[in-house]
């Protein structure tokens, strides 16, 4: 599968295909090994185009006929397509082409899955399903036959008629290749309507296997809420009569926005009370709102090319953040948004695979749907609006969909309607996706006469491939508060524009506390010396969330940094302080939980390399673990009563406000563990009737020792359930202590119920293993052996999955010598491997780099 020298695509060489597609018909007649694809293609030239090479993709496809109005041609090929000569007039392309589903397990294209047919065609997938100019500035409307003796045959559109045993679907709306779909099973349907604001009546229904009948209910109600909201906050309406979800156990990724027809990993859409968690819940809402919002921003409005990739990424990742804002606790989405796009994005940009928002070159696009563009991505529009305000950021949007509905546009296009709507120049703006790195604003004070000022410095680390960076357009929150609380500036932005540039405040009567960068106004790193005492006050009386939490945070990990470094006792002020957010009453108890959970291994390790020293993991972990022992001792009096103010009685409802509780509660939990030897832990688990209370307690007698009987009892009670066994293996490696990860992850890959060719199976062991920072960093080198080994098995058969977690390896170059030399050596073991597939070929030259 290897190809000699995989060639790198670069944005500047973009150029226009040499002709439209008016009409796709396309007729599956679907065999596990022998699949046949008719398909008929109306095209016609590009009169925008100069380039006027017949070139299609197609890969691993065997052509059986190929035709030209009619009349057979025989065409090159080559391993990535076709060439032929063609009239200069429009045309009609027919071909004929047989496929594989069945042994397809790098589940691209046309696959199978648990005796069910299913596609994915983003990015460059479609190319294994015929042939085709598969790139996304092609649009056409798609008419699909589907021929199979499975029950339920669906595809993108409109159903059109079906008979036992066919079924036809027609799409009106033009589209990119990338979103086709067509699924093709034993499937049961959980049904509801909706009507939209134009008056549209749709069907909506979620399909999964007859086994998880019963447990599509959130994903249906969660579809509803977010059609709704996109009327009314966008005033987006849907388009079509059906809106079709199927839930599929082998799926690369999350889910998958094709028109009219998501498809979607297995774990976002089911769910019980019993078998999933309020993560889970959580999430399900989120990505299924994710995935419907395409349809404008993505389906609707395409990108021009790859490179434009954050133009539906970053604004779907923004919507659908809106959207939880509203569904839940707009501070704690905020204030979780900001813990992951810190442990993700900022490690990738202060690592070897750090990019723009909007990359300049790929070799792999499958390796660039990343944190960056993602999230990132999303924090770019967040600053956006920001700066233009609600109503230009409203006015901008409009004209957006206005405009380029029905195209496939590129990140001018997206800044031009801002530029338009709002009189605002986004020259420099523009640098956010350009520039790689993560901005640091160093920021010191003065103050004088009634006067103060801050003076504000900006400058991003260079990232490969680029050294310097230009100053950017960072929006800063900020609000001053008073010595007793009150405060005496509320938030204003300032625009942050040069190198160097002054704040100035006048007026004051005493010097003021600054609260900065409140709300997390821009994803940069904040540099500023202030005394602990000075967070403690910033925790206790900042009225901002966000900054309330973080500087807790900021001092959690100050306290960390010195036990690490300085074998320091956890300092009393912090202790007091967290003591008093937990039993602060007035606070949401899910802000309370945030609070009492310590910076993670892997935060506290780029903290310390970003200050200059050279990180320990197994220091870091015992430092982390002393903490929370000093933390449980110095709250002990408080946790009784938090576990039994926080139960929740009735019936179990995943909302945020019980989500909240059972999320302190555990917490308490947890600390408690420390102090009764996990007593209180094994008689919670054993009393638990939700998979929140279950999974919790599991994880609190993991962390503390004596989990042995609950493991086993959980396996017995859940063996028959994938997704749940999903997170037995992921605990058992993510939660192993240091000196027995390697060998514990060594066991469960060794684990009859080790499916390591499903993906997800493979993220709970592997990627679980990866994020026990301490247990994958051991010194002896093991753990990156362990990871190396299983990576190489799995590119194999999925170089996608296994190239995105080759990501375990993208911070090996903040360690010491010895772990350096052997990360170093398991990458380039991968590296020389014979028959590396192009995407862990990239991953790796990166990497190594
Ligand atoms: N567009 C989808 C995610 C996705 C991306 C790539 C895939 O295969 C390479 C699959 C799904 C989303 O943003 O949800
Ligand atoms: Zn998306």
């Amino acid at each position: 599968m290897t190809d000699a020298a995989p060639q790198p695509v670069f944005l500047k060489d973009y150029t226009p295909f040499g002709f439209l597609v008016d009409q796709v018909e396309l007729n599956f007649h679907l065999q596990p090994t022998a699949t046949r694809v008719r398909a008929k293609i109306a095209f016609r030239p590009n009169p925008a185009a100069r380039d006027r090479r017949f070139f299609l993709h197609g890969e691993d496809l065997t052509l059986i006929s190929a035709a030209i109005d009619g009349s057979p041609v025989t065409p090159e090929i080559t391993p990535e397509g076709l060439s032929c000569p063609v009239p200069e007039a429009p045309f009609v392309w027919e071909a004929e082409v047989e496929i594989a589903p069945a042994e397809n397990t790098a589940l691209e294209g046309l696959y199978m899955s648990n005796g069910m047919y299913c596609t994915q065609c983003e990015a460059e997938g479609f190319r294994k399903i015929t042939f085709y100019p598969d790139r996304p500035d092609v649009m056409a409307p798609f008419r699909v036959r589907v021929d199979c003796d499975l029950p339920v045959l669906l595809s993108n559109g409109n159903p059109v008629a079906q008979g036992a045993g066919w079924a036809e679907w027609n799409d009106p709306w033009p589209k990119p290749s990338y979103l086709f779909a067509l699924v093709a099973g034993e499937l049961v349907a959980t049904s509801d309507r909706f009507t939209t604001s134009e008056g549209r009546e749709v069907a909506l229904n979620v399909w999964v296997r007859p086994a998880d009948q019963g447990k599509a209910d959130y994903a249906l109600d969660s579809l509803i809420r977010s059609m709704k909201w996109d009327e009314e906050v966008y005033g987006r309406a849907y388009d079509l009569d059906v809106f079709n979800i199927v839930a599929v156990d082998d799926f690369n990724m999350g889910a998958m926005e094709n028109k009219g027809l998501n498809v979607f990993n297995s774990r976002y859409v089911l769910a019980s009370p019993e078998t999933a968690t309020d993560r889970d819940y959580e999430n399900i809402e989120r990505i299924i709102a994710h995935e419907y919002f395409h349809n404008w921003t993505g389906d609707r409005i395409t990108c021009r090319d790859w490179f434009q990739l954050s133009l539906k990424e970053g604004l779907t990742v923004f919507r659908d953040s809106q959207f939880s804002a509203d569904m839940r606790s707009a501070a704690v989405k905020r204030i979780e948004d900001v813990m992951t796009l810190r442990a993700r994005q900022f490690r990738e940009d202060n690592g070897p695979l750090a990019h723009p928002v909007r990359p300049e070159s790929y070799t792999e696009i499958n390796n660039f749907y990343t944190a960056t563009v993602y999230e990132k991505g999303a924090e770019v529009i967040g600053m956006l609006r920001r700066l233009v305000g609600p109503e230009g950021y409203a006015r901008a949007l409009d004209l957006y969909f206005a405009r380029h509905d029905g195209q496939a546009c590129t990140i001018e296009d997206w800044l031009q309607v801002f530029e338009e709507a709002t009189g605002r120049d986004l020259t420099q703006f523009k640098r956010w996706y350009s520039q790689a790195g993560t901005p640091r604003v160093k920021v010191t004070e003065d103050f004088r006469d009634g006067t103060y000022t801050l003076h504000l410095e900006q400058k991003t680390p260079p990232t490969p491939g680029q050294d310097e960076k230009q100053p950017q357009v960072i929006p800063l929150a900020v609000g001053l508060l008073s010595s007793n609380g009150d405060e005496v500036l509320p938030t204003t932005v300032i625009e942050l524009t040069e190198a160097r540039q002054d704040a100035v405040f006048e007026g004051l009567a005493a010097k003021p506390v600054p609260s900065l960068l409140r709300g997390f106004s821009a994803p940069v790193i904040l540099e500023r010396d202030s005394a602990p005492e000075e967070r403690a006050f910033l925790l206790a009386h900042d009225t901002d969330p966000f900054n309330k939490w973080e500087a807790g945070r900021s001092l959690a990990r100050e306290v960390l940094i010195a036990m690490v470094t300085e074998e320091a006792a956890p300092a009393p002020a912090w202790l007091d302080a967290l003591a008093a957010v937990a039993r602060d009453e007035a606070l949401d108890p899910a802000f309370r939980a945030l609070a009492l959970r310590l910076p993670g291994e892997d935060e506290l390790a780029e903290a310390l390399a970003e200050r200059g020293t050279v990180p320990d993991p197994l220091a870091i972990h015992a430092a982390r673990e002393r903490a929370k022992t000093a933390v449980a001792r110095h709250l002990d009096p408080l946790w009784a009563g938090l576990y039994a103010q926080m139960d929740c009685p009735g019936p179990y409802s995943p909302g945020a406000a019980d989500a909240g509780r059972r999320a302190l509660r555990l917490a308490a939990l947890g600390y408690m563990a420390r102090l009764d030897g996990g007593a209180r832990a094994q008689a919670h688990f054993a009393a638990a009737d939700n998979m929140t209370d279950e999974i919790g307690a599991l994880s609190v007698l993991l962390e503390t020792g004596g989990a042995d009987e609950a493991l086993d009892r959980f396996a017995r009670r859940w063996g028959h359930d994938r997704l749940v066994m999903d997170k037995w293996f992921g605990l058992q490696a993510t939660l192993a202590a240091p000196e027995r990860a390697v060998a514990v992850t060594r066991a469960l890959t060794e684990h009859p119920e080790f499916t390591w060719k499903n993906p997800n199976r493979f993220r709970a062991v592997i990627g679980g293993f990866s994020a026990n920072a301490a247990g994958f960093h051991d010194a002896s080198g093991a753990g990156y052996d362990l990871v190396a080994d299983w990576l190489i098995r799995l590119d194999a058969v999925n170089p996608q999955t296994a190239a995105r977690m080759s990501t375990a390896f993208e911070t090996w170059a903040r360690y010491d010598a010895g772990r350096r030399e052997k990360a170093q050596a398991a990458l380039e073991r991968i590296a020389a491997r014979e028959g590396l597939s192009r995407d862990m070929g990239e991953m790796v030259d990166r990497l190594l780099a």
